[in-house]
């Protein structure tokens, strides 16, 4: 995932550019990669006529390309207005959004007055000689909230790579999400973070302590970092969490009281005196947050509890949005606590 700032039209050719690049990575074809550059245009127009600038996210992932949009203007007054084709309060050809709508897989919004936009497009290729799977924003089924875990993963400004990193598992009993921070910034804090995702993955069905005590042995041979493992158990609603070194974790029930979990003190690879996972009681219509020290930990789910209810994906970019140091690698993974 990388980002692209937008303040002036500019960038928003430069933000078209390199979205169309990413779409090529992510393997899309030139009809589609034309489709994902005008969702891209579309949405970064609107970071300046709406927003008064903001930021665009870009994540080529296997077919897939997801386009976050993250601004702190005034916020729509009226989002599903905005969607509709036809409709612009700058005053321009009044494609905007509801171009958006028509080419994307999903979308996703979050608005609200002094609060700023936040939305979410996600592409997906198609077949190209077909032209009824062109029209693909019709034909698939919207992104299910409690159907995945959602981040938003962003390397240190002017870093190519991200030292952080970050995964999950899931089995009919529940799910495990597992954030790592690679010390430092990065070629070899990437090479840190990933050998603690390729440990998590041989130990992804184990409790999270074990998971953390695994990668701790496992990365011995790179920089180290911090990681932290979280296991939500459905049946029993509760969520064990284990960490080692800075990284957060919250539970943000709906009402956005926000109950933080513990972390242990050490760097993974090189110092960990106590390995020890907590358990807390976890009802399923809340939503797990982790992030690692790019984010700052002052934020509250009481100033989102309007969004709880949205994609957590939303809630994410606007965590990062609003809580990225910038000034180093940043990662905040979100997910429903409840049984898909
Ligand atoms: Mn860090």
């Amino acid at each position: 995932m990388f980002e692209v700032l937008v303040s002036d039209p500019s960038q928003v050719a430069e933000a078209r550019r390199r979205a169309t690049a990413a779409a090529g990575l992510a393997g899309f074809g030139e009809v589609t990669a034309g489709q994902a550059a005008l969702v891209a245009t579309e949405l970064c127009s609107n970071l300046l006529k709406h927003g008064q600038g903001g930021r665009l996210l870009v994540n080529p992932c296997n077919n897939t390309l997801d386009l976050i949009a993250l601004d702190s203007g005034p916020g729509m007054p009226d989002v599903e207005a905005c969607m509709a084709d036809g409709y612009s309060t700058a005053g321009t050809r009044g494609q905007g959004l509801g171009a958006v709508r028509r080419l994307a897989q999903s979308v996703e919004v979050a608005s609200w007055p002094g609060s700023g936009t936040a939305v979410w497009a996600r592409l997906v290729t198609a077949d190209e000689t077909n032209p009824d799977a062109l029209a693909i924003a019709i034909r698939r089924p919207p992104v299910v909230r409690d159907a995945g875990v959602w981040a938003v993963n962003v390397p240190k400004p002017g870093e190519n790579v991200c030292g952080d990193g970050w995964d999950w598992s899931e089995d009919e009993h529940g799910r495990t999400l597992f954030v790592v921070d690679g010390l430092g910034h990065g070629t070899e804090a990437a090479l840190a973070a990933n050998a603690a995702l390729a440990a998590f993955r041989r130990h992804r069905g184990a409790a999270p302590e074990e998971i953390v005590q695994a990668v701790h042995s496992g990365i011995r041979h790179t920089r180290g970092g911090a990681v932290a493992a979280a296991r939500i158990d459905w049946a029993g609603a509760t969520v064990t969490f284990a960490g080692l070194g800075n990284i957060a974790g919250a539970l943000v029930l709906p009402s956005g009281q926000t109950r933080r979990m513990v972390s242990m003190n050490g760097t993974a690879g090189h110092n960990a005196r106590k390995v020890q996972g907590f358990e807390y009681p976890c009802p399923p219509n809340a939503l797990l947050v982790m992030h690692s020290d790019g984010i700052s930990t002052g934020w509250s789910g009481e100033r989102y509890a309007a969004m709880l209810w949205k994609h957590p994906m939303l809630l994410a970019g606007m965590l990062y949005r609003d809580f990225s140091r910038g000034r180093d690698d940043a990662t905040v993974v979100v997910t429903g606590t409840g049984r898909p």
